[in-house]
Order: structure tokens, then sequence, then C-alpha cells
């Protein structure tokens, strides 16, 4: 069993585009089930046709050879008036839902910049001051009952971002700002994935978003913002990890706001132990998994960017007891 199977415990059942939780969703799927049962009965009704046709043919004119008669040409002619009635009515039924799917009705509850990094979501969280900044990865939060206005980018190469029961797909290009909105109707964590084949580790490129109440957002909010924990007592193992984390290679990838680590080229640290999962879904965030991740992340996720980093035990452990204050 992969990391796949592991992130998605929490999660009764795979997340499905036909068990929609949001008004867009609804739309989209209302036509994804209208697609289903028309194109069942289209080739429901083919397939009798062609039977009849068969049997009916061996019985009378086994011997004859096929020509077009007058009949058929009718046949024909009717034939391609109903496949043209069929998919024009479903061109112009998808353009309709699209377009309603589009744009977010009402006043946007949150902000955010989503960028794409092989393998992992960076968010952002906009609109606030610059010390309100929100910097987290690959777990959102979202207000429910209103829509959430996104500003999707890549980094590196191009991503797709699915949240499968709340919206549609939208690519992650670099270079091009694609917005884009979700919104969730009922409480609730969604998982969502990487739709679109960006290399190794694409299948552990996963990320939830829990929907919630205003004031329950807005606590997490607050809460994402502040900065790092204050420095634990100068004694304890947390207090020698974190000055292993600052003076080794992890602050020159890695931030954690109100400290000296202001790296960029992996996940904003500064609120880790808050997350649920590691490594987009790789691995649950447990005090073990830490470990491990930290001495060699490329064994639980081959191909990530973040090295084996060569460190004795005992540092790894106390960088492990820094990394879970930062709550
Ligand atoms: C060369 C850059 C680099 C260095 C050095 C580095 N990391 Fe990372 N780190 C990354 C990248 C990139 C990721 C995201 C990998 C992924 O999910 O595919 C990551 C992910 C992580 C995560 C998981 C975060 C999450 O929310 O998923 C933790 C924790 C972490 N690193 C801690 C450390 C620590 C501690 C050190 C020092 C011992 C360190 N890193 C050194 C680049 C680096
Ligand atoms: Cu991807």
């Amino acid at each position: 069993m992969g990391g796949a199977s592991v992130a998605l415990a929490g999660c009764a059942t795979a997340p499905s585009v036909l068990r929609p939780e949001s008004a867009p969703q609804h739309t989209l799927a209302t036509l994804g089930w209208w697609l289903i049962i028309v194109g069942s009965a289209v080739i429901v009704i083919v397939l009798a046709i062609e039977l009849v046709t068969l049997r009916h043919r061996g019985r009378t004119v086994a011997d004859t050879p096929l020509v077009a008669s007058p009949g058929s040409t009718r046949g024909i002619v009717v034939g391609l008036a109903i496949t043209a009635v069929v998919t024009l009515a479903f061109f112009i039924y998808s353009a309709v839902v699209l377009g309603a799917t589009e744009r977010p009705r009402g006043r946007p509850g949150a902000k955010i910049e989503i960028i794409g990094h092989q393998w992992w979501w960076e968010a952002r969280y906009l609109g606030g001051t610059p010390d309100q900044a929100v910097a987290t990865a690959n777990e959102l939060h979202i207000p429910i009952g209103v829509p959430v206005a996104l500003q999707v980018t890549s980094a590196d190469v191009i991503h797709s971002f699915w949240i499968p029961q709340l919206q549609g797909k939208i690519d992650v290009i670099p270079g091009i700002r694609n917005t884009f909105w979700i919104r969730a109707d009922t409480a609730g964590t969604f998982h969502g994935q990487c739709a679109e084949f960006c290399g190794l580790q694409h299948a552990h490129m996963m990320l939830t978003v829990t929907a919630e109440d205003a004031r329950s957002f807005q606590r997490w909010l607050a809460a994402q913002s502040a900065p790092a924990a204050a420095a634990p007592p100068s004694d304890t193992a947390a207090a020698a990890g974190g000055r292993a984390f600052m003076s080794s290679a992890c602050a020159l990838c890695h931030t954690v706001r109100g400290t000296g680590a202001h790296g960029i080229l992996g996940p904003d640290l500064t609120h880790v132990a808050s997350r649920h999962m590691l490594g987009a879904g790789a691995v649950r965030n447990t005090p073990g998994a830490l470990n491990a991740w930290i001495t060699d992340a490329p064994s639980l996720k081959p191909g990530a960017d973040m090295p084996r980093i060569d460190l004795t035990p005992a540092t790894m452990h106390a960088i492990v007891a820094y990394l879970q204050t930062l709550r």
C-alpha cells in the first residue's frame, strides 16, 4: 500500500466528481450524469438496431449483396439527424454549464494564490497586511458557503489543480496566472490531486481542502499568520534542534517566519506541526515519519527535491523536537 491509500485513510471513499459538495460541482455532476445516461442509451439503441437488422438480414436477404435501398437512405438521414441533434444539444448544454461555473457569484470569502511545484502545492492567502501573510502547503482551509478566489500558477512544469467534489480542473502553467474559484457548501475535508502528469511523483502531489464555518476559518487563519512559536528554553532538545535547523541546509530551502530561515525552495514550515501529512500526502505527520522524512526524504518520495541530509541521529531527533513546536 502506497502513500495514496494512507492519505485517503481519513476519507471513507475516494473523492468522486459524482458526489458533489458544492454548487458548481452539482451543476457539473448533473451534466456528467446526463452524458452517462444519454451515452449509454445511444450504445444500447445502436446495438439493438444492429442485432435486429442482422437477424432480419440473416433470415431474408442472406444472399443479396449490400446495396442502398430508398429505405436505407432514409435510415441514414434519420440517424445523422438524431446524432446531430444530440451532439448539438450537449454542446450547448456544456457551454451553458461551463459559463455558469466559470465565475463565482458573490464576494469571495478568501483569496489564495496557489503555486504548483514538483511535487507539492504552495498556498499563500492574499488580502491581509504583510504581517498577516499566511503561507502553507498542501492543506488549505476555506470558509463554507462562499466562493474562494484562486490565482493559480506553477514554479516549474504544467500541473492541474483539481478538487473533484468542489469544482472542475484548472491548468497550472508556469508564467501564467489563471484565475479560478472553489466553493464548499458542506463542512468537511475534501481531497484533491494534481491532474496533469508532471513527473516521477505526480501521484504524490495531493492536497486537502478543509471547509469550515467562518469563525473556525478565521481562527485557523489567525493561527497560521502568527510567526513561529517563541524560541523554546535554551537547554531543551527543541532549542538545540532550532539552532541546528538554522545553521544547516534546512534554512536555505525552508522559511520559518519570525526566524532567520528564509528559504523558498521547499514548503513554509512556520506551522508544519499543524499539518496532517508530509510531502503532499506521502506520509502521515507523526514524529517517526518526520524523522524518517528529514533524514532521507527521497527514500519516502523518490525524486523529491529535498535531498538526503547528513546530520547525526541525535541532531535529527533534536530537529524533530523543534519542528513539533511549530504548531
Ligand atoms: C535543497 C532544498 C531542501 C533542503 C536542504 C531541505 N529541504 Fe525540506 N523540503 C524541500 C522540498 C522541495 C520539500 C517538498 C518535497 C515534496 O513534498 O515533494 C521539502 C519538504 C520538507 C518537509 C515537509 C513539509 C510538508 O508540509 O510537506 C519538512 C518537514 C522538511 N522539508 C524539513 C526539512 C528539514 C528539517 C531540513 C534540514 C534537515 C530540510 N527540510 C532540508 C527542500 C529542502
Ligand atoms: Cu503536478
